[in-house]
């Protein structure tokens, strides 16, 4: 089966990431979650970035914020598709997150989501993994669709409360 690896900068940014692994879980997609730090314990992403591929994990999730240089330096080291996570937080909100993962040097790319963007970096790596999996295409579809009814039930249902002159619940 699928794994993903889902590295967090520090345990602190674990509440930004669960919902992305309650995604991969549902999807029935392995995960193996690491929290160490670029910074703090270099040596542990390192070696956690090198062994990734040869464990069976083909896509890792990177959640940090601050000075965020997870995502970059486990892409360093190696050849798997990284996706970063910045996460908000500290005086600057996620800003100084954001540019850290974004703005990497040409040649080591790292696919950076939205601030706190948890969800969609586990969607994006199930989609990464759905290009060789039908039954992962197909339940990403399905996720699709659901999705999708939700939106036109929540409309039915403004629509009325506008009809019967309340206002719209936020
Ligand atoms: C970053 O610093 C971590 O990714 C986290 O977002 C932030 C604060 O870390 P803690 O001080 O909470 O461990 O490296």
């Amino acid at each position: 089966m699928a794994k993903v690896g889902v590295v967090l900068g520090s345990d602190s940014d674990w509440p930004v990431m669960e919902p992305g692994y309650k995604i991969l879980r549902d999807f029935g997609v392995e995960t193996e979650v690491l929290a160490a730090s670029a910074h703090r314990t270099p040596d542990a992403v390192r070696s956690f970035a090198e062994s990734a591929k040869e464990k069976g994990i083909e896509v890792i999730i990177a959640a940090a914020g601050a000075a965020a240089h997870l995502p970059g330096v486990i892409a360093a080291c190696t050849v798997l598709p990284v996706v970063g996570v910045p996460v908000s937080g500290g005086a600057l909100s996620g800003m100084d997150a954001l540019f850290s993962i974004v703005q990497m040097p040409s040649g080591i790319p790292v696919g950076t989501m939205a601030i706190d963007g948890g969800k969609n970096a586990a969607l994006y790596a199930v989609s990464i993994l759905a290009l060789k999996n039908e039954q992962l295409a197909r339940s990403l579809l399905a996720f699709r669709e659901a999705q999708a009814e939700a939106v036109y039930r929540k409309n039915e249902a403004l629509r009325a409360k506008i009809e019967y002159g309340e206002a719209p619940e936020r």
